[in-house]
């Protein structure tokens, strides 16, 4: 049993249909605890550097224009083994591919406006809360 902590986006299509409640509830009802929370509306400079990863796929220029759509909720979570629970209550990038009860089969309109963001690791996890969160604004 590890103790660990990741990171999470409501995307924009998610805090535009006033869902930030539902998925932080499935969230919550996942195990995972909410340890630092902001709303913020990202430059596309910052969304192009969270997403520098995927800079060179087809998709990118689509995927920063929709995270800057409109506001976002970024989150860092807590709890047993974060990173994997998180990703399993989020459901597969693409909502027709994501098992039932998950925040993406339950939220998501399509594999871009898919509701929520998960760190795909420990180590990503790291990078990623840093790229939003100072360490005084986490609160375990
Ligand atoms: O980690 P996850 O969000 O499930 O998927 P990634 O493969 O890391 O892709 C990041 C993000 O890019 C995805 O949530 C939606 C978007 N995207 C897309 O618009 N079209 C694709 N074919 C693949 C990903
Ligand atoms: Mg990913």
């Amino acid at each position: 049993m590890t103790t660990e902590r990741t990171f999470s986006i409501i995307k924009p299509d998610a805090t535009r249909r006033n869902l930030t409640g539902g998925v932080t509830k499935m969230l919550e009802d996942a195990g995972l605890r909410i340890v630092a929370s902001k709303r913020i509306h990202m430059t596309k400079e910052q969304a192009e550097g969270f997403y520098a990863v995927h800079s060179e796929r087809p998709f990118f220029n689509d995927l920063v224009s929709f995270m800057i759509s409109g506001p976002v909720v970024v989150q860092v979570l807590e709890g047993e083994d974060a990173v994997l629970a998180n990703r399993t209550v989020m459901g597969a990038t693409n909502p027709a591919n994501a098992d039932e009860g998950t925040i993406r089969k339950t939220y998501a309109e399509s594999i871009e406006a898919n509701s929520v963001h998960g760190s795909d690791s420990a180590e990503n996890a790291a990078i990623e809360i840093a790229y939003f969160f100072k360490p005084e604004e986490i609160v375990g």
